[in-house]
């Protein structure tokens, strides 16, 4: 199939997914195998060794890829591990700028993991691109974006800081977790990288973890295919096969996502118990030109202020519909508190400086019925 005609919603169902040769099955099969038999010493079918390659990874692999417009994409066991394979292509004494805001796992790999073995961060707030430029270094190789953040739903004018990555002959990454393809493609604004945590919209079912890293850069393609190879950290079949059953419906769930996320966005900017509302899709975020101008939607993910950890606990404890849970871009709706659970190992000043507050809660709105979740969270906030 040549995808390079083929729109958002029919990659979505087909792409990297031809008929089974053997019987037929309109399914990928699941490849549930370590090896691959060799017809004679030296030969092979074009597998060796599940650690290198599968086929049903290898279907997850184009299928993301396609909905990214990439040429190319390689699968790993978990989202950390796929930004830390995009980090394992630098060397020591290399430097890479960091959105200051990432996922709080991905600042504790990077601070207490990766600093150790000589590789230099510096934490920016890349909303700013005049920090962004201040802080490019001879030495800087890499710069990681997260946009949307994780949990203060900041942006990154994308396209911008690809130039000023560019212009000091660094690479540029995206953390696409948050947007999803459907809703934002780096790659179309510049960007060399993409990756996700496919644990979270991709899968959409809150069943597997997973990563995923995209690129039309053939030798950053080579150079993850050898990391992944020589390190080890491969996704499973079977959770490769689930991902891609997720990726199928991507764009109707998206879809509902954004409408869900819109609607409680706008329910709780008005409620008397909210004080501040984080939502790139609501005309006072005040990047909501820039989410119009980079997004096609702007997801189920919301972070209110409420004021109070007395009261954040319980709008998130008194919840019925929304559970309380770590994770986030399921179709089932969650609800957590970023300084006590995604966002624990990131130092207490450091948090609070990005206004990761006691009191902030974040919502993962799923597909669920809108008014029942309005409802929901309207009788939790009348107790808190
Ligand atoms: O959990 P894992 O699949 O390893 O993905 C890590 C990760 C990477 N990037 C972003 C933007 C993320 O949000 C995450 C994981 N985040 C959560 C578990 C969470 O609840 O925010």
């Amino acid at each position: 199939m040549n995808a390079n005609n083929l729109r958002f919603a029919t990659l979505a169902v087909h792409a990297g997914q031809e008929p089974d040769p053997g019987a037929g099955a309109i399914m990928v099969p699941i490849y549930q195998t370590s090896t691959y038999v060799q017809p004679a010493l030296g030969q092979t079918h074009g597998y060796e060794y599940s650690r290198v390659q599968n086929p049903t990874r290898e279907a997850l692999e184009e299928n993301v890829a396609a909905l990214e417009g990439a040429r190319f994409g390689v699968a790993f066991s978990s989202g950390l591990a796929a930004i830390e394979a995009v980090t394992k292509r630098l060397s020591s004494g290399d430097h890479v700028v960091s959105e200051e805001n990432v996922y709080g796992g991905t600042h504790r790999m990077f601070t207490q993991v990766l600093a150790r073995l000589g590789l230099e961060f510096t934490f920016v707030d890349t909303r700013d691109p005049d920090l962004i430029a201040n802080a490019m270094r001879p030495n800087t190789r890499l710069v990681l974006l997260e946009t949307p953040t994780n949990p203060m739903m900041r942006l990154c004018d994308i396209q911008g800081a690809t130039e000023i990555a560019h212009e000091a002959g660094a690479l540029l990454c995206v953390d696409n977790t948050f947007a999803s393809p459907y809703n934002q493609r780096p790659l179309e604004l510049g960007a060399d990288i993409v990756v996700h945590s496919s644990t979270k919209y991709l899968n959409g079912h809150s069943d597997i973890i997973g990563g995923i890293v995209v690129t039309n850069n053939e030798t950053v393609h080579e150079e993850l295919y050898f990391l992944r190879k020589a390190t080890g950290a491969v996704p499973g079949p079977m959770d490769c096969w689930l991902c891609l059953r997720g990726t199928k419906t991507l764009h109707l769930r998206m879809r509902q996502h954004n409408e869900n996320g819109q609607r409680i966005a706008r329910f709780l900017e008005g409620h008397p118990k909210i004080e501040g509302i984080h939502y790139p899709g609501l005309p006072s975020h005040p990047q909501h030109e820039l989410a119009c101008r980079q997004m096609r939607g702007f997801t189920g993910m919301v972070s209110v202020e409420t004021g109070s950890l007395e009261r954040a606990r319980a709008l998130a404890e008194g919840t019925r519909i929304f559970a309380l849970a770590e994770s986030l871009g399921g179709v089932e709706s969650l609800i957590s508190h970023p300084a006590l659970m995604t966002h624990a190992s990131v130092p207490p000043q450091r948090r609070l400086a990005m206004g990761i507050s006691d009191g902030l809660v974040r919502l993962s709105v799923g597909v669920e019925d809108a008014d029942d979740l309005i409802e929901d969270l309207d009788q939790a906030l009348r107790s808190a």
